[in-house]
């Protein structure tokens, strides 16, 4: 008996092992439990006891019943009986939360019904039994006990928004994932695909999409458009995810053909209004608008002498009475000679308190872009009479595009986690927003995502957004469980590559606090030399101010004194050499090449030795990686030995190239044991791509990044 059931198990793990996943059911995968976890849930889900009387109610028993069967193998039955009947074993979905859930929270508990065990998972709303029913299910996933649970979970922040940068030509920018999900020519036919993303949304709390692009095409609010609009709004509804859509500031003219956007004048408030009343009667829970104004060559309130608070307020008045919102970006930067990274504070500080209620000013978690490793925008926590949203990248346009592993979390838990100081010290970044809005890495690609653990990001950024204190490791351990294996012999290794990750990034890339060394335009690959933009800020060369003397950005208050925007606890930690925090050394300081730095070693030395970190980290993921063979699906494997392949290449690419470029300046030698660039910098200053995914379109081949590599045998992919 047991050497057939030994052979069974065999059997059924090559099945496994054969059978490709092509990444579309990411981590909803429900496979089937392994014989050592069912034991825990054998008396479970004898049943599954739910109201069915609505689409909401309709998709969270089937996703209950889709979860469990897949997981534990057998039909579970659905009845519609009130939980005083439960049977033993039974799952009661139940509209009777309690007030502390608020409108989306949900609690799950182990009870006794007439000596019967059940399981409850309650809520306030038909959305908070879905979110519940996901979460019930992320317990089995993960493996967890679910027989004495007594569980209540709520989302701390209320607005947790992808936005999608994708045009209606369904380019995407920064896409690295395919063509647009939202196939314009089609609308409003509904694709299941819709139905699907709003879905993967939900499962992991997600509640709005802005399906345009930041830079606005106006045509969007068109009544073409807008019926379109309204069929993804009505695919999305049953998952409580809402429609936003991103606005051009003069859309009053473009589309309303009025003289003037100023937002001053009555015509234009107006048109506002109707235009918003419009949308509004198609979509009844429409979400509202985001607005990037005067920001790198988009219209705003600035062209009618108007500051970035009459410009918000005008499309708030006339979104307020729906209950609607908008997001107000604080992305804004012109040429003059003022630091960059000081602009969108001396902007927006000033009108704390007057933006509307129903305003968020969304701002990027650093106060550059979104950089591999930036301090946090000093907005955060300065504006007390405002609601101010964190906005973080998904997509990944400064973090390698689509190569390799790079998991978002711990950065994003960096930023989150930083304190303010601000109204005092012990205020961290989550403690002050009110919301929160990720640029989606999401196409048409089948896997959604373009490479398997960039679903990761996505994950990560609902699961974050839901709550800012879940740590990078819980939430690498649930994706991995869910998305790939329980094995640990799996897990271990999977979640300590992501958990690296990213600091590797940051390390071949911009150790040291460096920022924006990336090629002009499409943002790939290392270009710190480059210096030929007019617009100074866009400029590599701006970032690094390297030359023979030493690198970085004084902003101390011998130089742009941009520490000063911080609350003072923190000016003084960043502008004092002995205790700013490494990480961010060359982001506030200029320093000459040899200075010396607390553990002793030259600057020079030091960043060599980032770079070489990077490149070490990121072979020895490679290396483990192919030790995973036997506990991953082949496809899955497969493709993400590629991934990792092209990180290889790319991190010595950065590496050679960058190092080349600062010996030119500093004329110093490398320390002992750290090899040379493979090539003359003039190599790398040649290497040139017309066209790299994001930017325009197609999709970067691994072998066009052997020219950049080190040739021989890695070039062979
Ligand atoms: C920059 C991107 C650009 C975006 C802009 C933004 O390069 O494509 O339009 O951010 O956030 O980083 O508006």
């Amino acid at each position: 008996m047991r050497a057939f059931a030994l052979f069974f198990a065999l059997v059924f793990s090559l099945c496994v092992q054969a059978h490709a996943e092509d990444g579309y059911d990411l981590w909803l995968r429900y496979k089937p439990v392994t014989a050592n976890r069912v034991g825990p849930y054998r008396n479970h889900a004898a049943e599954i006891d739910a109201d069915c009387s609505t689409p909401t109610l309709r998709a969270t028993s089937s996703e209950l019943q889709r979860g469990l069967t897949g997981m534990l193998g057998r039909p579970i039955p659905l009845r519609s009986v009130p939980a005083t009947s439960a049977r033993s074993g039974a799952i009661v979905l139940a509209r009777t939360g309690g007030n502390a859930l608020g409108p989306e929270g949900y609690a799950i508990r182990s009870d006794r019904i007439h000596g019967n065990r059940i399981t409850v998972i309650s809520a306030n709303s038909d959305i908070g039994l879905l979110y519940g029913v996901f979460g019930y299910l992320r317990l089995i996933q993960t493996g967890q006990k679910v027989d004495a649970l007594n569980i209540h979970d709520a989302p701390k922040y209320t607005l947790r928004v992808l936005d999608h940068w994708d045009n209606l030509d369904r380019t995407v920018e920064r896409g690295y994932a395919g063509p647009s999900l939202w196939n314009w020519a089609t609308l409003p036919k509904i694709d299941q695909r819709y139905i699907d993303y709003a879905r993967a949304d939900a499962s992991i709390g997600i509640n709005g999409a802005v399906l345009n692009n930041v830079n606005a095409d106006p045509k969007i609010l068109s009544p073409e458009y807008l019926t379109k609009v309204a069929a993804l709004a009505s695919a999305f509804r049953p998952y409580g995810v809402r429609v936003y859509l991103s606005v051009r500031f003069s859309s009053p003219v473009e589309v309303g053909h009025l003289k003037t956007a100023d937002p001053m004048d009555p015509t234009v408030q107006a048109w506002w209004r109707s235009e918003v009343d419009q949308i509004y009667r198609l979509i009844p829970d429409f979400g509202g608008f985001v607005v990037k104004a005067n920001s790198e060559g988009e219209p705003g309130p600035w062209d009618y002498h108007r500051t970035q608070a009459d410009g918000a307020d005008v499309i708030a008045d006339a979104l307020a009475p729906h209950g609607g919102t908008v997001f107000w970006r604080a992305f804004v930067y012109s040429a003059t000679k003022e630091d960059r990274a000081k602009q969108a504070y001396d902007e927006f500080k000033p009108l704390d308190g007057h933006f509307r209620r129903n305003v968020i000013v969304q701002v990027k978690n650093g106060p550059i872009d979104f950089q591999p490793r930036e301090p946090f925008s000093p907005l955060f926590g300065q504006m007390p009479k405002t609601h101010v949203g964190l906005e973080v990248q998904l997509t990944r346009e400064y973090l390698g595009g689509d190569d390799g592993i790079v998991f978002l979390a711990p950065m994003w838990s960096e930023v989150l986690d930083s304190d303010t100081c601000s109204p005092r010290c012990g205020t961290p970044v989550k403690s002050t927003v009110t919301a929160m809005a990720g640029v989606a890495n999401i196409g048409s690609d089948r896997n959604w995502t373009g490479s398997q653990f960039n679903q990761a990001n996505w994950y990560a950024f609902g699961r974050l957004a839901w709550n800012p204190s879940l740590s990078p490791q819980q939430i690498a351990t649930e994706w991995t469980r869910m998305t790939w294996s329980s094995n640990p012999k799996a897990v271990q290794p999977i979640v300590a590559t992501m958990l690296n990750s990213r600091e590797s990034v940051v390390d071949y890339m911009t150790p040291l606090g460096l920022v924006h060394q990336f090629q002009n335009d499409h943002h790939y690959g290392p270009a710190p030399w480059s210096c030929n933009l007019s617009f100074p800020s866009w400029n590599p060369c701006y970032y690094n101010d390297a030359n023979s003397g030493g690198i970085g950005f004084d902003r101390t208050k011998r130089g742009s004194d941009a520490v000063d925007q911080y609350a003072p606890p923190i000016a003084r930690e960043f502008g004092t050499l002995r205790t700013v925090p490494s990480k961010y050394l060359l982001f506030f300081y200029h320093l000459p090449w040899t200075q010396r730095l607390p553990g002793g070693q030259s600057l020079w030395d030091s960043l060599i030795v980032h770079y070489d970190r990077g490149v070490a980290q990121v072979e020895a993921n490679r290396h483990q990686w192919s030790a995973l063979a036997p506990y991953v699906d082949r496809q899955h494997f497969a493709d993400v030995s590629k991934d990792l392949d092209r990180q290889v290449l790319e991190a010595w690419w950065w590496r050679d190239a960058s190092i080349a470029y600062w010996q030119s300046l500093s004329k110093l030698p490398l320390p002992p044991g750290h090899s040379s660039p493979a090539h003359p910098l003039s190599y790398y200053q040649s290497i040139h791509f017309d066209t790299v995914p994001g930017f325009k379109v197609p999709r970067i081949d691994a072998r066009t990044l052997c020219v950049a590599g080190r040739g021989g045998p890695k070039c062979a992919l």
